[in-house]
């Protein structure tokens, strides 16, 4: 150890964790550069980790082709009453879930290193921050974790003797010796993945997987799944959202904190480069927002997270140049094909296919192959300083005050480029009615449309209904200093499967336009499912666009929308008397207004 520990509850825990789990070693990390490097090295030996020639300081990896993504169905939220788990949430009693994973995890670390990972969740100094300590017995996760996170020496000095942490326990779930290990790291098979949750004890054990959110504890568990439950409790939100500041050209700012489904446009909204002149866009975050009212009155937000854990596939220098440059050195990559100079390679990153290729799997590929070299949820792992678009506030303490939601989803049909809600409470059922074609960051079918309220559906660590009803207390408690609310749908398709919206860059016509209906400048047409631009109030200055592509793409299909309302009525079913009277009130106009 190469710090002092003080913290005695945290040394019982690490003990008691060392004598179940029984590792050959304990680690402690310290966050330094010196344990970043001498962890690659251990790795690249081991052949897990391939440096690359092209990318100062960074590396390949590949999981089990079983282990490519969150597993939603074996993810628990552990309450002790079925019910504050609720219907969106697979849950397990804590003591029958305690007892089976005591006996998965015992002795599961014979004969390796078990690593104790502590972190912030958000700067040290900022009152929104909390802290977490992983065990893992994966040094991929350690090395993640240092990107992802404020992680090391300077959390176990802040914790001292009497400061209070979230634990969280990781093992990849494998008795294999990753010394001895194939290329990929080895993991547990599906029906042995837990990624369980006890809420009330604050508590995560993460058993079987080495991927993403079921691997990076402080992410999607910690800050999303456990931190909206004490958020509900404390009065505050954590949500699914990136955190962009976006400045026009008279210099005026706003901040806009948007929630899409995983794989859906965060990270490329969040590092947007804006097609229209004079308009600035700064990332803060892309991925989680926690957010308070502020002394003002104001909802501010941080982003707890220090790195990106984003899609490859699909980013390139046309559509996410930030992101390109992010990754250009200390990056780490999983899932991506290798090229034979030393590069990685992904579908979508433009220019020429490369002759030859080894893909995810680790096998020669050459563009004849059907299958896809690099898997669609292949990731990159870098720091937010990486990031050329990066905000300099992104590590204010007190956050950012947000002006704007936007929520949204990947809709082929039904659902226009953008909608302004007409109240707070229209806003919380546009949230709440979200709906997505599932995407390949979790396992399962892909294309298929669901429900994802808020973009929250995976991580939401209590029952939804109580979450909806969140929402209406914060408006409640921020009245007329909420965030105005809108839903976009930059993935509408023409009905020969054509994308009717240039997306990306070009979404800065849409945030135009919505600045402009705060400032009071811009118009729109009252539809029955809110406020829509006209062809003329959309900024298409530049595009080689025709009035019928730009109706095609705002089009609000009163039939359409009537199904819609039907889908509401029986999503909205599954949570019975809990659903707020607020939000069937809503659905209740809604089918008045398409009704009229
Ligand atoms: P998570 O990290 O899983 O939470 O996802 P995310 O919401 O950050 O998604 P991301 O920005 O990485 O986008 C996922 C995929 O959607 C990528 O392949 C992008 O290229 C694609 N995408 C993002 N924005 C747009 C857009 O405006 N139009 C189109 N057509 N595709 C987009
Ligand atoms: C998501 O799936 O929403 C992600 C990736 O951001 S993971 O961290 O794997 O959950
Ligand atoms: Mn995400």
């Amino acid at each position: 150890m190469s710090y002092e520990v003080e913290n005695s509850a945290l040394l019982k825990w690490v003990h008691d964790t060392a004598a179940w789990c029984t590792p050959d070693d304990i680690h402690w990390c310290d966050g330094s550069d010196e344990e970043y490097d001498s962890l690659m090295a251990h790795m690249t030996e081991s052949g897990m980790a391939t440096p690359l020639q092209k990318r100062p300081h960074s590396y390949l990896f590949r999981s089990d082709p079983s282990d490519v993504a969150r597993v939603e169905a074996r993810t628990f939220i552990s309450t002790p009453n079925k019910d504050d788990a609720g219907p969106t949430n697979n849950w397990i009693a804590p003591d029958q879930l305690k007892a089976t994973l005591r006996h998965l995890f015992h002795g599961c670390m014979r004969g390796r290193t078990m690593y104790v990972i502590p972190y912030s969740m958000g700067p040290l100094d900022s009152p929104f921050s909390i802290i977490g300590v992983e065990i893992s017995d994966s040094p991929y996760v350690v090395c993640n974790m240092r990107i992802m996170t404020r992680m090391g020496k300077d959390v176990i000095e802040h914790l001292g003797a009497e400061g209070t942490f979230y634990p969280a326990l990781h093992s990849v779930g494998s008795e294999q010796d990753v010394s001895l290990a194939s290329p990929m790291w080895p993991c547990a098979d599906t029906d042995h993945k837990y990624i369980a949750h006890f809420p009330e004890e604050r508590t995560i054990w993460s058993y079987g997987s080495g991927y993403g959110g079921n691997a990076l504890l402080g992410k999607k568990s910690l800050s999303l799944r456990i931190a909206s439950y004490v958020a509900r409790q404390e009065g505050w939100m954590a949500e699914h959202m990136l955190i962009l500041r976006l400045t026009n050209p008279q210099g005026r700012r706003f901040h806009i904190a948007a929630a899409f489904p995983s794989a859906c446009g965060k990270t490329n909204l969040a590092m947007i480069e804006p097609t229209l002149p004079g308009w600035k866009a700064e990332c803060l975050g892309d991925d989680i927002a926690w957010m308070m009212a502020g002394k003002d009155g104001r909802l501010w937000a941080i982003n707890p997270e220090a790195g990106f854990f984003g899609v490859a596939p699909g980013t390139s220098y046309a559509t996410n140049p930030a992101a390109m440059d992010t990754v250009r050195r200390n990056a780490i990559f999983t899932n991506c094909a290798l090229t034979d100079d030393g590069d990685v390679w992904w579908e979508g990153i433009n220019g020429s296919t490369p002759g030859h290729l080894i893909d995810w799997k680790g096998h020669d590929w050459t563009p004849e192959n059907k299958d896809l070299a690099a898997h669609p949820n292949a990731r990159f792992t870098a720091a937010m300083t990486e990031c050329p678009v990066l905000s300099p506030d992104w590590e204010d303490p007190a956050g950012v005050p947000i002006d704007i939601f936007i929520f949204g989803g990947r809709r082929a049909g039904v659902v226009p480029l953008v909608t302004e809600s007409i109240d707070w409470d229209h806003g919380v059922f546009m949230g709440a009615t979200a709906a997505s074609e599932t995407t390949a960051a979790a396992t399962g079918a892909v294309g298929n449309l669901r429900r994802d309220p808020f973009a929250m559906t995976p991580f939401c660590g209590y029952n939804m209904a109580d979450y909806f009803q969140h929402w209406f207390d914060m408006g409640d408690v921020l009245g007329d200093k909420a965030p105005r609310i809108y839903y976009v749908n930059w993935f509408r398709k023409s009905s020969s499967g054509k994308w009717l919206w240039p997306g990306y860059g070009d979404n800065s016509r849409v945030l135009k336009w919505i600045c402009e209906r705060l400032e009071g400048k811009a118009s729109a047409v009252a539809t029955p499912i809110g406020n829509i631009p006209s062809v003329n109030d959309l900024d298409m200055d530049g595009l080689d666009w025709s009035h019928e592509a730009v109706e095609a793409i705002l089009r609000v299909d009163a039939e359409a929308w009537k199904q819609e309302v039907l889908s509401i009525e029986q999503f909205f079913a599954q949570f019975g008397d809990r659903l707020p009277a607020r939000l069937r009130d809503q659905l209740l106009k809604l089918a008045q207004r398409l009704n009229t």
